[in-house]
């Protein structure tokens, strides 16, 4: 257990309500005592009403409620204190700077969270969870990250973790007794080892939708200049978000905004200066930036002009976009059309939809046809792997598929604890120092 105490603000920096302000470790009760008056017996786990009292101007300055825990019983597992003033920066600041006067230290990103794991109060998985269930875009993205903090990924690693200890314990028999029924205990072995490799293998396919659900699903706006991408990017958002300009190639930045269709987040992209055929240095950086952002993205909507014949410029975008997941929009058609739609579909593949940004047409079918696109194979699904889970599940696989191909009892051993270190390194039962500060330093303070 850590010997200093440690505090900062659990809320995010701003006016509100209320705000909180935690202090966790040894001495958590006793500063806390220092700066909070509360109007009865401090009760654990029970919210006293109280003053918040400034030590140094020897005055009260607000008013709140303050909850003590006893360690083990606490987010952190250490003693904490958590204070819920006015939600003025002025005075969350205040009450940090007291608590650091009477000896709390400033918590470092992520440290409850990390000291809960220290603690054992959560595995590396959890931890995890608790960033993503806080970084998550969408409703369900939300409840996914929130069954992966109940356990859900961790339950199935830990059997995981647990068969494979016992093939080892197949394994290590086998070696000790060779006269005894080897053959069954061959095939018993084996199978363990395929069901295992098939259960990690059906853990690291959620890894896209995985993504998808908490991220979001990212869908770029491609097409050439004028051709409507700001206006069907604002006519989706129904706002008006984007710059919209008659004078060809200028709207200058990425714009990225958040449109959520049946409980799932989809980052939407407006390219600017995206010109397949750049006239300048400038359309030239645009055009680079552009084609690493699809390369990127989940999808693309490809905006083509129906007032205008196919261009040199729409064929490459075509092209360029053939292998993406792509949706085909024929835009203005509140005008009359010059390009044919069926000459289109002959070109992409696709029948385009036929819309109009500004007449507002034809906006519900291209929702539609992004829910067909991007959500009817996403299922809602208990679990998922991040990409650090990943890699490690990736290193098990390997070990087992080694383990597989070899006879001699020495080396599959060998494999097999290779593979059970790989799980051990999933949960976090063995880490290094620097794989924890890449995780936790990119939680906010205060988590
Ligand atoms: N009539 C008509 N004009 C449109 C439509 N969509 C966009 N425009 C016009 O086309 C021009 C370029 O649109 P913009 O969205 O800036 O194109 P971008 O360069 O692809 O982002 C603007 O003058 C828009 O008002 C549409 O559906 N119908
Ligand atoms: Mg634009």
């Amino acid at each position: 257990m850590t010997e200093e105490t440690i505090v900062a603000p659990a809320t995010p920096q701003g006016r509100g309500a209320i705000s909180m302000v935690r202090l966790s470790g040894p001495e958590a009760f006793q500063i806390a005592r220092k700066i909070f008056k509360p109007s009865g017996k401090i009760t654990p786990r029970k919210a006293l009403y109280g003053r918040f009292y400034d030590f140094l101007e020897k005055a009260f300055f607000d008013e709140g409620l303050g909850i003590f825990y006893r360690e083990p019983h606490s987010y952190t597992g250490e003693d904490m204190v958590e204070f819920t003033p006015h939600g003025n920066p002025v005075i969350v600041w205040r009450l940090v700077e007291l608590a650091v006067t009477a000896g709390a230290r400033l918590a470092r990103p992520g440290e409850f969270t990390y000291r809960a794991f220290i603690n054992g109060k959560m595995d590396l998985i959890r931890a995890e969870a608790v960033e993503e269930l806080v970084e998550a875009q969408s409703l369900e993205g939300v409840k996914l990250s929130f069954s992966q903090l109940q356990g859900s990924l961790s339950r199935k690693i830990e059997e995981l973790r647990e068969s494979l200890l016992s093939a080892a314990v197949l394994l290590e028999t086998g070696m000790e007794f060779p006269d005894q029924g080897i053959e069954i205990e061959e095939t018993r072995l084996k199978e363990a080892l395929e069901t295992a490799l098939k259960k990690i293998k059906e853990m690291l396919a959620l890894f896209e939708t995985g993504k998808q659900l908490l991220e979001g699903i990212t869908l770029v706006l491609v097409g050439k200049p004028n051709a409507g991408k700001s206006s069907i990017f604002n006519a989706l958002l129904e706002e008006e978000r984007a710059i919209v300009t008659e004078v060809p190639g200028t709207t200058r930045d990425f714009l990225r905004e958040k449109l959520i269709v049946e409980g799932v987040a989809f980052i939407v992209i407006d390219t600017a200066g995206m010109n397949p055929e750049p006239r300048d240095e400038i359309e030239r950086e645009g055009m680079r930036r552009a084609e690493l952002l699809i390369e990127e993205a989940d999808g693309v909507i490809l905006v083509l002009d129906g007032t205008t014949p196919l261009e040199a410029a729409d064929r490459k975008l075509i092209d360029m976009t053939r292998n993406k997941k792509r949706i085909v929009l024929l835009n203005k058609a509140d005008l009359p059309l010059i390009l044919d739609p069926g000459k289109v579909r002959e070109l992409t593949g696709q029948p385009p939809l036929v819309v109009s940004a500004t007449a507002r047409r034809g906006l519900e079918k291209l929702r539609e046809t992004l829910r067909d696109v991007f959500l009817k194979n996403i299922s809602p699904q208990k679990l998922y792997v991040n990409s650090r889970q990943r890699a490690s599940l990736q290193e098990a696989a390997r070990y087992l598929k080694e383990a597989l191909d070899l006879r001699d009892e020495e080396l599959v051993a060998e494999q097999l604890r290779g593979a059970i270190a790989a799980l051990d390194q999933l949960l976090g039962k063995i880490t290094s120092g620097d794989v924890l500060n890449t995780i936790f330093s990119r939680f906010c303070i205060g988590k």
